[in-house]
């Protein structure tokens, strides 16, 4: 079903990881698209019709967008009917969550609000947050009416939509993904489903905003307590002398047993992060989500502490790490335990320490250390005296098995692991 008529001009609040491909997704359906963000390289380079951030056919995406006018860049809001808020919720310390940057986007927008619009959240956000964000605009625009006082009636409709999508296959799942749309009042939900559904093809699910919220915490939570689960079976195995790739896959072969894959610590700014929400709402009831978070966090020093093993027996080893970013194939190295690992490695001067990142040309400054440089993969495995893989790029699978025979091997993404 097209929509399209309804909205004629959508305001995309943040243009990053999920507000740029959103914002370029909805003006290929024809609605006029107006992205804000504070960053004026951002702002500018969208403009040009470029993108500042690297995600598979976003390119060409925006490039049409701008060229056929739908899409513009701007660091001040202009008015729109619908406004989308796609800015970060990172935590501050003691994993509290931050909401400041949802709020300075929120005040920016209060000003050009006209009655009739929209105001959805995208961003992951703690339960509780997009009624704050009703709260927040009542404050500045008394003028207007609101859904967490006014109900069905309110002048503003307000609503939380979580972007679900998986970054490596953001424009595809942008489209394809179900949906989970919670309204404050039903109305909200309802209108905020029309605009999903000019762009959606997968299934758009209504609910009220503080179980939207909490599903996306919930989808996150469900996936780090899997993998802390793997993490924590990898190190008991190493203690009992167990080869936990082998054991995993034949426990997988269990019917209803479907075990996640253990690895260097779990990286990126959602899985490791959206559960502290729901342990910071009932720290008391969230204890399995707490712990899966504990379990994580250490994996990175447990293997850290491998490493330390192996290199007392060189004098001056030379470590290649393969991988620095979070996962598999993606040029990404925000909250990457591969990039912790790698950094206290060249702290501590173990040996010289061999980087091999196809993804990306430069180090990042942190790493940028005289025992430290970035080489090929080639490089590595004729060089090194000890291989450990921290991402499980497609490019490490493929390297033969004979050619390492020479080397002591910390395999943590079971990269080279074989059935
Ligand atoms: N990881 C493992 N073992 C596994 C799977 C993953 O160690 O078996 C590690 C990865 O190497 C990585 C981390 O976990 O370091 C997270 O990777 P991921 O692929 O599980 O997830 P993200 O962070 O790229 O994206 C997640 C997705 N959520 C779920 O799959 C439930 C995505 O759909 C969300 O939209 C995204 O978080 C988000 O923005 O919240």
């Amino acid at each position: 079903m097209q929509n399209n008529e309804k909205f004629n001009r959508v305001s995309v609040v943040g243009l990053g990881y999920i507000g740029l491909p959103t914002a370029a997704v909805i003006a290929s359906r024809g609605i006029d698209v107006i992205g804000v963000d504070v960053s004026e390289h951002a702002v500018n380079t969208i403009n040009q019709g470029k993108i500042h951030i690297v995600e598979p056919d976003l390119d060409m995406l925006v490039q049409s967008a701008v060229t056929t006018g739908k899409l513009k860049a701007s660091i001040e809001p202009e008015p729109a009917e619908v406004f989308m808020l796609a800015v970060p919720t990172p935590f501050t310390e003691g994993h509290k969550p931050d909401l400041s940057y949802i709020e300075a986007a929120v005040k920016k927008i209060a000003g050009v609000l006209e009655k009739g619009n929209m105001v959805i959240l995208e961003s992951t956000s703690p339960v509780g947050t997009t009624e704050k964000i009703s709260q927040w605009m009542s404050e500045i625009r008394a003028d207007l009416s609101f859904p967490h006082q006014h109900g069905e009636n309110a002048d503003i409709q307000v609503a939380h939509c979580p972007e679900r999508v998986l970054p490596g296959y953001v424009i595809q799942e942008l489209v394809s993904n179900d949906r989970v749309i919670g309204g404050i009042s039903r109305k909200c939900a309802e209108r905020a489903q029309d605009l999903y559904k000019t762009f959606v093809k997968g299934d758009c699910l209504l609910t009220d905003a503080r179980t939207a919220e909490m599903a996306k915490l919930t989808e996150n939570s469900f996936r780090d307590v899997n993998i802390a689960f793997a993490n924590e079976l990898s190190m008991i195995c190493d203690q009992l002398h167990i080869n936990v790739w082998e054991l995993i896959r034949l426990a997988n072969r269990h019917p209803r047993v479907n075990i996640l894959k253990p690895g260097a610590g779990v990286g990126g700014h959602c899985i490791a992060v959206d559960p502290w929400f729901i342990v910071d709402s009932a720290p008391e009831r969230a204890r399995l989500i707490r712990t899966a978070r504990q379990v994580n966090d250490a994996k990175p020093g447990f293997v850290l502490d491998k490493i330390r093993q192996v290199a007392e027996q060189f004098k001056q080893p030379k470590i290649a790490c393969l991988g620095l970013a979070f996962k598999a194939d993606i040029d990404d190295l925000r909250e990457s335990p591969a990039v912790d690992i790698t950094e206290q490695l060249i702290t501590e001067n173990l040996g010289e320490v061999l980087i091999v990142e196809p993804h990306i040309q430069t180090l990042p400054a942190r790493l940028q250390k005289n025992n430290a440089r970035l080489v090929s993969l080639q490089d590595a495995i004729d060089n090194a005296n000890i291989l450990v893989t921290l991402t499980d790029h497609t490019v490490f699978k493929q390297v033969k098995l004979n050619r390492l025979k020479e080397k002591v091997i910390i395999d943590a993404r079971g990269v080279w692991e074989q059935e």
